[in-house]
C-alpha cells in the first residue's frame, strides 16, 4: 500500500511561512493521477457489492425472491433483511448511546425511495449489477409524505431547543408603525461532490480495514467499533483524498454496514460505490425549509421587533435540526425577538449537513427582510444594515471578538461602485437587459475542539507532520506544512505531511470550519517542542559543537542552526542531528488543555462533537463575517437571470494561506449562485420520489455561470478565536450570496422572488 504524503516542489518559495500564498503541496498528485481516492484500492481477492433501492417512499418489502441472483454467474452473496448479519447499535455523534437493539442495515420497513433493501455481491461489478437486476420484489405500499408542503405531514413537532427570545416581540411588533411580513423558502439541496461515495472493506481477524472518503476518520472508526464491538484501534481507516464532502462525508453510513459485513461473512475484501443516484438518495442533502419573518420597526427603519416562526424538513424515522434564527438573532440589533422552530418528517432519507447548515437558510431569510425593510422606509439597503447595527451579540449578552462588518461594507461597497446605484426597482437597464444591484451580509460562527498532531525532525534535516485531520480541498496539507516551516525554520520544500488515516495522531471533524485553526493551533505547538527540544540538545549535549558556546539560546533559520545573531558556528540540522546521533526528535502535542480538557478527554474529543466549544463560550462571541455585492442581469423578455459580477468582504481573522481562503470564499459563493438560481431537489408528490437525482437534472453553477468574483479580506488577527489568530473559512463564503442575488433581482425587475431557487418561471 502506498503511503501519501506530501511536501512542496518550491523549496526556496518565500510563500512557504504562515499567511504566505503558498500553492497546494497534493495538487500536483491530483493532476498527475497519482491521487489514489477511496475506490480505487483494489486488495488482493476484491469482489463487488451493488447495493438495491426500495422502488416504494412508504411501506413494506414483502418478498424479496433471491433465487435468479444466486444462480447469476458470478454471484458471491445475497444480501436481504433475512439474512443480514446484526449489527450494535452505534452512539451518535454526540457519543449518547443508540436505540436499543441491535443495528439492521439492511431495511424491511421502508421510509423513502432509494432505500437500502438489498445487496447482490459477486467477482465482478458487471456481475453483480446484472443479478441485482434479477431480484423479485413485491412490495405493500403505504401513503407517503412528499415534503414539508404536503398537508399529511401536517406541522411537525416544536423543537424546544430553538427557541430564542428575549423582550415581546409579538407586542413590540403589533405597536411597530411600519412592519414586514413575509414567508421564505428553500427547497433540498444536495452535496453533489465530484467523487460519489463508496468504501473498501477488509477484514484481517477481527481487524477491518476502510477505504473510504471521509471528513472525520476517528469519528467514524468510531462507529465500526461499535458495529462489530472490536476495539477502536483495530479499525484503520484510510483516507488521504477526498473530492469534495460539504459535510456528506462525516458519519458512516448504512451502505458502509453493508459493504464491511458482506467483506465479513464472504472474508474477502468487498467494494460498494454508490451510484450518482444512489449518492442523491441515501446521503441527506440541505434539508427543505421554510420561515415567516414579520419586522417591526420605526418609520425610519430602525428595528424595534424580529418574529420568526421556521420549520425545516426532516424524515419520519430521524431527526434532522436545520436551525434558521442563527443569523437571525446576531445580525441586526432589536430590543424585542422571537424565533421558534418546528420539524416536520417527510419519507426522505434524513437530511443533514451542507456547507453552513442552519446559516444559509437562515441568512437567506433576514438578509432578504431586511431589504424588504429598507424598500418599505425609503432607505438605501447598505444603510438601513448600519443604521440596525449590531454592536454585540444581544443573544448572548457578550462583546464580538472581532467584527469588521462596517469596514466589510465599506471596502466591497467602494470597489463594487455602490454609491453610483439607483434606489428604485426597474430603474436601472441596458437594452432589453434589467440590470439590478443587490446586498447581503454573512456569517459563520467561530467552533473549536482540541487537534493532536506529530511533528518529526528527520536524521536527513527534513520534517515530517503527521495527524489524522483531512483535506478534502480545503488545502490542510498545505497551511499544515507552511505552520510547521515557520515555527521550525526550516525552508517549506523540507516539510512533508500525512494525513487522513486512523493510526496517526487523533483530529476531530473536518467540519463547522474549525479544522484548520485548531490543527495549525496543534501543529504550531509540536513544532515548537520539537524545535525547543533539539535547542536544548544542542545546547547541553556533550556531542553539540555548540555547547561550549555558553548561548542560553540558538536560532534555526532556512534548516540551519546558529548562535541567536548568526554569528559564528552554523550547521544544517541534518549535521547537527548526526552529531548528536539522533536519527529524529519527534514531539507529540495537542491542545486539549488550551481547550479546557484532560488528558482522558482525548477519545471522546477526537471521535465525537460532545467537546466543541460554542462560539460564545468565554467571554466574547466569535464569528467570521461577510459582505456580498452583486449585479445581475435579467432579460426583460424571458426572465432569464445571469450574474454579472460581484464583490465580496470577508472576515476570517487571520489567513493562513490568502491563496487557499481566497479559493475556498470563492468555491463557497460559487455554491451560494447555485443556492439562488439553481439548486432544487424536485419531488414527485405523488410518489414522494426525488426527480432529479442526477447530474444532468440537479443543476449547480457551471464556468458559464459564474462572473468574475473579487473577494477582498477585511480580517484582522483575533486572538480568542484560534491560537494563531484564524477564524474559520470553508463555509463563510456561501452565507448571503442567495439572499444579495435575490435582493438584486429585486432591483431588477421589481420582482420579490422568496422562494428558492429564483427560476425564470417565477420571473415572468
Ligand atoms: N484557511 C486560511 N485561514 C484561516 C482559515 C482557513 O487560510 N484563518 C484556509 C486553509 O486553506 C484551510 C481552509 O481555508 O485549509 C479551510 O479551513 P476551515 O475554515 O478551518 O475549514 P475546515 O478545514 O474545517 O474544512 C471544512 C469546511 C467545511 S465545514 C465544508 S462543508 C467545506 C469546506 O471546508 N467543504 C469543502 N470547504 C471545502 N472545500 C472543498 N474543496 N471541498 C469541500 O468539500
Ligand atoms: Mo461542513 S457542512 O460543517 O462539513
Amino acid at each position: 500500500m502506498s503511503v501519501h504524503q506530501f511536501r512542496s516542489k518550491h523549496g526556496d518559495a518565500s510563500d512557504g511561512g504562515l499567511g504566505g500564498r503558498l500553492v497546494r503541496i497534493d495538487g500536483e498528485a491530483k493532476i498527475r493521477g497519482e491521487a489514489t481516492y477511496a475506490v480505487e484500492n483494489h486488495p488482493e481477492n476484491l469482489c463487488h457489492a451493488v447495493l438495491v433501492g426500495s422502488a416504494i417512499a412508504s411501506g413494506r418489502v414483502a418478498s424479496i425472491d433471491t433465487t435468479a441472483a444466486e444462480a447469476a454467474p458470478g454471484v458471491l452473496l445475497v444480501l436481504t433483511a433475512d439474512n443480514q448479519l446484526e449489527l450494535n447499535s452505534p452512539s451518535t455523534w454526540l457519543g449518547t448511546p443508540g436505540p436499543e437493539g441491535p443495528y439492521r442495515a439492511l431495511v424491511r420497513d421502508v421510509t423513502f425511495v432509494g432505500q437500502q433493501i438489498a445487496a447482490v455481491v459477486a467477482e465482478t461489478f458487471e456481475q453483480a449489477t446484472a443479478a441485482a437486476a434479477l431480484l423479485d420484489i413485491s412490495y405493500e405500499q403505504a401513503p407517503a409524505i412528499y415534503g414539508i408542503d404536503d398537508a399529511a405531514a401536517g406541522e411537525g413537532t416544536e423543537l424546544p431547543p430553538r427557541t430564542v427570545e428575549w423582550g415581546d416581540a409579538a407586542e413590540a411588533y403589533d405597536a411597530a408603525p411600519v412592519k414586514i411580513e413575509a414567508t421564505y423558502t428553500t427547497p433540498r439541496e444536495f452535496h453533489t461532490t465530484i467523487e460519489p461515495h463508496g468504501i473498501v472493506a477488509r477484514w484481517e481477524g477481527d481487524g477491518l480495514t476502510v477505504w473510504e472518503p471521509s471528513q472525520w476518520v476517528y469519528g467514524m472508526s468510531r462507529t465500526y467499533a461499535e458495529w462489530y464491538g472490536i476495539p477502536f484501534e483495530k479499525v484503520r481507516m484510510i483516507s488521504p483524498f477526498i473530492g469534495g464532502g460539504f459535510g456528506s462525508k462525516a458519519l458512516v453510513l448504512p451502505y458502509a454496514a453493508i459493504a464491511t459485513m458482506a467483506a465479513k461473512m464472504l472474508d474477502r475484501p468487498v467494494k460498494l460505490a454508490l451510484t450518482r443516484p444512489q449518492t442523491f438518495a441515501l446521503i441527506g442533502g440541505r434539508a427543505e425549509t421554510r420561515q415567516t419573518l414579520s419586522l417591526g420597526a420605526t418609520r425610519e427603519g430602525k428595528l424595534t421587533s424580529i418574529l420568526q416562526r421556521g420549520a425545516n424538513e426532516t424524515s419520519v424515522d430521524g431527526m434532522w435540526v436545520e436551525p434558521l434564527s442563527v443569523v437571525t438573532s446576531i445580525m441586526y440589533a432589536t430590543p424585542n425577538f422571537s424565533s421558534r422552530q418546528n420539524a416536520v418528517p417527510a419519507n426522505t432519507v434524513t437530511p443533514g449537513a451542507l456547507r453552513a447548515p442552519g446559516e444559509n437558510p437562515s441568512a437567506f431569510g433576514i438578509e432578504c427582510a431586511i431589504d424588504e425593510l429598507a424598500y418599505a422606509v425609503g432607505k438605501d439597503p447598505v444603510e438601513i444594515r448600519l443604521l440596525n447595527y449590531a454592536e454585540q451579540d444581544q443573544e448572548a449578552g457578550k462583546p464580538w471578538s472581532t467584527r469588521p462588518l462596517r469596514e466589510a461594507y465599506a471596502a466591497a461597497g467602494e470597489a463594487f461602485g455602490w454609491a453610483k446605484r439607483s434606489h428604485a426597482p426597474r430603474s436601472m437597464r441596458e437594452g432589453r437587459q434589467l440590470i439590478g444591484w443587490g446586498v447581503a451580509a454573512g456569517t459563520y460562527p467561530v467552533r473549536r475542539t482540541a487537534g493532536e498532531a506529530m511533528v518529526r525532525i528527520l536524521a536527513d534535516g527534513s520534517v515530517e507532520v503527521v495527524s489524522s485531520a483531512i483535506d478534502m480541498g480545503q488545502g490542510t496539507y498545505t497551511i499544515l506544512a507552511q505552520t510547521a516551516a515557520e515555527a521550525l525554520g526550516v525552508p517549506i520544500g523540507d516539510v512533508a505531511v500525512r494525513l487522513g488515516d486512523s493510526e496517526l495522531p487523533g483530529a476531530p471533524v473536518a467540519g463547522g470550519s474549525q479544522l484548520a485553526g485548531l490543527m495549525t493551533g496543534a501543529v504550531h505547538k509540536a513544532a515548537l517542542a520539537a524545535r525547543d527540544e533539539l535547542i536544548g540538545l544542542a545546547l547541553n549535549d556533550p556531542a553539540s559543537p555548540f555547547r561550549d558556546l555558553g548561548a542560553n539560546t540558538l536560532a534555526i533559520e532556512n534548516g540551519e542552526i546558529a548562535a541567536p545573531r548568526g554569528d559564528g558556528l552554523r550547521l544544517p540540522l541534518a549535521d547537527l542531528l548526526r552529531r548528536l546521533g539522533r536519527d529524529k526528535i519527534e514531539s507529540l502535542r495537542d491542545t486539549l488543555a488550551e481547550n479546557g480538557l484532560k488528558a482522558e478527554d482525548r477519545h471522546r474529543n477526537h471521535t465525537t462533537i460532545s467537546t466543541m466549544r460554542a462560539p460564545t463560550d468565554g467571554d466574547y462571541s466569535m464569528h467570521s463575517w461577510c459582505v456580498h455585492f452583486v449585479e445581475v442581469r435579467v432579460d426583460e423578455d424571458f426572465g432569464t437571470v445571469r450574474v454579472a459580477r460581484m464583490v465580496s468582504a470577508l472576515d476570517s481573522g487571520r489567513l493562513y494561506n490568502p491563496r487557499l481562503a481566497e479559493s475556498q470564499w470563492k468555491g463557497g459563493i460559487i455554491m451560494g449562485i447555485g443556492m439562488a438560481l439553481l439548486e432544487e431537489g424536485l419531488v414527485d408528490p405523488r410518489h414522494a420520489r426525488l426527480m432529479n437525482d442526477n447530474l444532468g437534472d440537479y443543476l449547480i453553477p457551471t464556468n458559464a455561470d459564474v462572473p468574475d468574483l473579487q473577494v477582498t479580506s477585511v480580517g484582522v488577527p483575533d486572538p480568542h478565536a484560534s491560537v494563531l489568530g484564524g477564524k474559520g473559512v470553508g463555509e463563510l463564503g456561501i452565507v448571503g450570496v442567495a439572499p444579495a442575488i435575490a435582493n438584486a433581482v429585486f432591483h431588477a425587475t421589481g420582482k420579490r422572488i422568496r422562494d428558492l431557487p429564483i427560476t425564470l418561471e417565477k420571473l415572468i
